[in-house]
């Protein structure tokens, strides 16, 4: 069975109880069930997280080498400024699809640029919470044609 991780940045621990004009009331646990529920209907095995700190990311990424299939990376505000992180995705050779909830590219323009983006297989942003069960289909859909 294909196992997936999906590894959430800083702050969106706080989804669904601040700022809802921009990111929705759906927390990250709802988010979590969502993503559960799409991988029993797929047959895959999701691993979740969330981590405040780039040094956790890293090590997460690091460790999914050889173990994890894939990864659904929503980098939260580091997509904008970590070379660490895009390094990290590089040297696990494990395919990374980038997610946001919100259109960064239809935000401030700090926003625009994304670290993440020339390492992952694609980027996926504007379909809010929506967004994480399309990032499955998306990476699953990958893995499927790179067999
Ligand atoms: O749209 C996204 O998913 C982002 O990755 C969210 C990041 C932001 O810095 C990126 O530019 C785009 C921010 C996550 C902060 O989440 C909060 C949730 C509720 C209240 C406050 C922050």
């Amino acid at each position: 069975m294909r196992r997936i991780l999906i590894l959430n940045g800083p702050n969106l621990n706080l989804l669904g109880t601040r700022q809802p004009e921009v990111y929705g009331a759906t927390t990250l646990s709802d988010i979590e069930a969502m993503c559960r529920t799409h991988a029993e209907t797929c047959g895959v095995t999701v691993d979740f997280s969330q981590s405040n700190h780039e040094g956790v990311l890293i090590d997460s990424i690091h460790a999914a080498r050889g173990k994890q299939d894939g990864i659904i990376l929503n980098a939260g505000a580091l997509t904008h400024t970590s070379i660490a992180l895009m390094d990290a995705i590089s040297s696990a050779e494990v395919p990374v699809v980038e997610l946001h909830l919100s259109n960064i590219h239809a935000r401030e323009s700090f926003r625009h640029k994304s670290w993440i983006a020339p390492v992952a297989v694609g980027q996926i942003c504007g379909f809010g919470a929506r967004g994480y069960v399309l990032a499955m289909d998306a990476l699953l859909g990958h893995l499927e044609a790179a067999k």
